[in-house]
Formats: C-alpha cells, sequence, structure tokens
C-alpha cells in the first residue's frame, strides 16, 4: 500500500490532521493500535479555544460542535472559601471558549473520515515507522497475524505520549525537558447537572478541585490526589464528599451527585521534546509535549500543531514550496512553551504542593488575593486561557 501521509495515530490530532489533509485533496492513511470504540471511551479534554473551533470549521466538521458546544465567557477562581469570575469577555475583548467534549471532537472527526470513505486501520499491531531519515520513509504493522507495508512521503507521529513515533528516533537526536508533578488529578464523570453555569477552579486547604461540564445535564469533576492514590479505593460516595468539601458553601449545597459513568486518575506532567522533525517524520501533540490539564491547553496544542503542520505539507504539495515544513518544528515550539509555562503556572497557583512551606502557601494565597483584585492580573489569566493567536510570534 501507498500514501502521500501516513498518520500514526487516530486521537484528535491525527483525525484532524487526516480531516485537513483530505479538504486539500492530500492522500493519507491513519493507523491505530486501539480500537474506535477504545479511543472513543477515553474521556479526557472539555474546553475548546477558539483557534480549535475554528479549526474543525476549516476541517468541515463543526455543525455538532455549534449546536450542543456550550460557549462560557468566564469562569470562578476559588480560594479562602471566595469565588472570583475571571471574566474572559470583558478581559480579551469579548473572546471566549468552548465547552465540547474530547469525546464528541473524536466521534465527529471519525464520523467525517467514515462518510468519506478514508482508510482508517484500527487495531494495527507493532507499528514500526522506518528509513524516515530517508527521501522513502514506510511503516509496518501487523493486523490480523499478518505483517503490511505502507510506503509515503511523510510520516506524521500523532501517537501520543506513550507512542512510537518519537521513541524511534536517535536519543541523541533529541532534547527532553519533564518535570512530573507530586498529584495527579482524580476524575469523575456522572449524568448529573453541573454544580455552577461556568468552570469553577478551586484551592482549597484540602487540595485542588474542578468542576466542569459536558452538557447542562453531565457533569465533569476534578480531585487532586496523591499519586500513591488507587482509583478502585475511591468509591463514588468518597469523591462526592471529598468535593463538597473543597467548595465554598453555596457550591456545596447545590452539587448534585450521582453514580460514576467513568472514574479515573491520571498524573500530572510538563513535557517538551525538541525538535518536532526529523526530515520526513513530524511529531504533532502529545507525541511532541505534555502539558498539566489545569490550564486546559493539551488538545488545543494538538489541534494547533496539526494546523501548522498541515499548512506546511499543504504547502509542499500544492505550491512546491518546503518552507513550512522546514520551520514547522521552530514555529509549533514557540506556541508551545507558551501554553507550558501557563499551565505549569496555572497549575503551581491552584494546588497544594506537599512539600511546601508554611512560607509558600502563604506567598501563593497572596499571588492569587493580588491576581484576583487587579485587571492586569486577571487579564493575564484570561489572555492566555482563551489562548493564543495562531500567529502569535511569527
Ligand atoms: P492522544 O489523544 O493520546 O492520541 C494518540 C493516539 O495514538 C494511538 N497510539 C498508537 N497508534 C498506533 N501505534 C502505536 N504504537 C500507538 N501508540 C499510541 C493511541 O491509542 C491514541 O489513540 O494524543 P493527541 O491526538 O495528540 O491528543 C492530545 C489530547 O488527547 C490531550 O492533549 C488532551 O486530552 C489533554 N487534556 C486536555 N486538553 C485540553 O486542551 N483541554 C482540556 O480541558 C484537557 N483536559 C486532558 C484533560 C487530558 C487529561 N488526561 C487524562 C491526560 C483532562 C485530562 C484528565
Ligand atoms: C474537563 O472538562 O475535562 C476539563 C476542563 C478544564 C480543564 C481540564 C479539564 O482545565
Amino acid at each position: 500500500m501507498r500514501t502521500q501521509v501516513a498518520i500514526i495515530g487516530a486521537g484528535p490530532s491525527g483525525l484532524l490532521l487526516g480531516q485537513l489533509l483530505h479538504t486539500a485533496g492530500i492522500d493519507a492513511v491513519i493507523l491505530e493500535r486501539q480500537s474506535a470504540d477504545y479511543v472513543l471511551s477515553r474521556i479526557r479534554a472539555g474546553v475548546l479555544e477558539q483557534v480549535t473551533i475554528d479549526l474543525m470549521d476549516e476541517a468541515g466538521v463543526g455543525t455538532r460542535m455549534h449546536q450542543q458546544g456550550l460557549v462560557h465567557n468566564g469562569f470562578d477562581m476559588l480560594f479562602k472559601g471566595q469565588r472570583h469570575r475571571i471574566n474572559l469577555d470583558r478581559l480579551t475583548g469579548g473572546r471566549h471558549v468552548m465547552v465540547y467534549g474530547q469525546t464528541e471532537v473524536t466521534k465527529d472527526l471519525m464520523e467525517a473520515r467514515q462518510l468519506a470513505g478514508l482508510t482508517t486501520i484500527y487495531q494495527a499491531d507493532r507499528v514500526q515507522v522506518l528509513d524516515f531519515d530517508t527521501d522513502h520513509p514506510r511503516v509496518t504493522y501487523e493486523k490480523e497475524g499478518k505483517t503490511h507495508e505502507l510506503a509515503c512521503d511523510f510520516i506524521a507521529g500523532c501517537d501520543g505520549f506513550h507512542g512510537v513515533c518519537r521513541a524511534s528516533v536517535p536519543r541523541s537526536a533529541l532534547q527532553e525537558y519533564e518535570k512530573v508533578y507530586p498529584f495527579g488529578w482524580l476524575g469523575l464523570l456522572s449524568d448529573t447537572p453541573p454544580v455552577h453555569e461556568e468552570l469553577i477552579y478551586a484551592n482549597s486547604p484540602r487540595g485542588f478541585a474542578l468542576c466542569s461540564m459536558r452538557s447542562m445535564n453531565r457533569s465533569r469533576y476534578y480531585l487532586q490526589v496523591p499519586l500513591t492514590d488507587k482509583v478502585e479505593n475511591w468509591s463514588d460516595e468518597d469523591f462526592w464528599q471529598e468535593l463538597r468539601l473543597r467548595l465554598d458553601q453555596e457550591a456545596g449545597q447545590q452539587l448534585v451527585t450521582g453514580p460514576s459513568l467513568e472514574k479515573s486518575i491520571a498524573p500530572l506532567r510538563s513535557f517538551v521534546s525538541e525538535p518536532l522533525r526529523f526530515h520526513r517524520l513530524f511529531l504533532a501533540g502529545d507525541a511532541g509535549h505534555i502539558v498539566p490539564p489545569t490550564g486546559a491547553k493539551g488538545l488545543n496544542l494538538a489541534a494547533t500543531d496539526v494546523k501548522y503542520l498541515f499548512d506546511a505539507l499543504r504547502e509542499h504539495y500544492l505550491e512546491k514550496s518546503s518552507a513550512g515544513l522546514n520551520h514547522y518544528s521552530e514555529t509549533a515550539l514557540k506556541r508551545i512553551w507558551r501554553a507550558e509555562r501557563f499551565s505549569w503556572w496555572f497549575t503551581q497557583l491552584m494546588h497544594r504542593f506537599p512539600e511546601a512551606g508554611e512560607i509558600n502557601q502563604k506567598l501563593q494565597e497572596a499571588e492569587l488575593d493580588y491576581l484576583v483584585h487587579s485587571d492586569s492580573g486577571m487579564r493575564t489569566i484570561a489572555e492566555n486561557y482563551v489562548g493564543l493567536p495562531l500567529n502569535f510570534g511569527l
């Protein structure tokens, strides 16, 4: 089999790239290790920046998102028992975010791909990316006991943090930067109305909590937990009780509880691998970087990497110019480091650090107090939260 672009991974990065390439008449095959149902069962991101909304439209898959997505013009920050609203709309000159789950984004992209009759090979085992340092890269994989080969012009590594693409690059060609946080997020999804019409980010003495949602009758909540905690030791009852203790009185009283549809613990990490290009192999999304979820940036960064890569590939095929491909890594990394900084900073600001002494705790409180009582302070949060424009730094 032969294709122009072999895409490894059918998460949001791989599927979005496939759909954008299709709009430009560029052929791509996606290889995914898991089944489509498994990919759809992973509950992850919930907040889309305007650039991601625009990309869904550009890929021709925005209809359901505009019907069902919830536009949010602000969110609350809670500390010392008080909530403070960050008015995104006012602080950023009319910008906002949209609450629309990653599962729905993935579903819309999968359906469009299927409708267009494009090839996705699910449950592709032992994917190997080969010869990407030459002009004739290829990918091999196993399916139902047989080995297959896919020849291509380029390989797009959209296979997430644990994927095969970054792992196939010689260690000497990579520089990795990593910070692992001393806690994780325990998430719970339930068919209950959200506690508040906007998100609440809470810094409580018992640790961080986040109240998010997927719709007006489906809620998503998170609790900061020690890395040693096991999800099976957290009953739904324990979760709701702990969440209530981390919220203000009003929210605690309004909280509607119910059985969990999903519960999982995710570790928190800041990670960047440089560069993102190795001759004919390009990394995009979580394959090249990870942010802690506090800033809601992971999916959005994945989408913007894909946009830069798509534009570069289109330029290569339609305009016979390799300028975009040559600049991909540098361009994407500029935006990535900006989002890494915000995600790290917002994580530091909102969580309780087990090793922090009393002075650090007092300093964190003073910083929060300063931020929410200063327009410049709130603007710094708001403009990073709604996301940077695509042409930032260019
Ligand atoms: P994914 O989604 O990990 O997809 C990679 C795909 O590659 C497949 N794969 C392979 N396929 C073939 N061969 C191999 N050897 C393979 N190895 C792996 C995998 O099966 C998978 O299908 O990466 P992608 O596409 O780059 O997308 C990144 C996003 O998923 C991620 O950044 C976000 O979910 C992060 N994130 C959030 N981002 C936001 O923008 N806003 C949020 O509100 C937000 N909340 C979150 C989050 C991530 C979370 N967790 C669980 C890490 C909340 C949480 C709790
Ligand atoms: C989510 O709804 O899953 C979500 C929202 C905001 C975040 C992280 C996760 O910062």
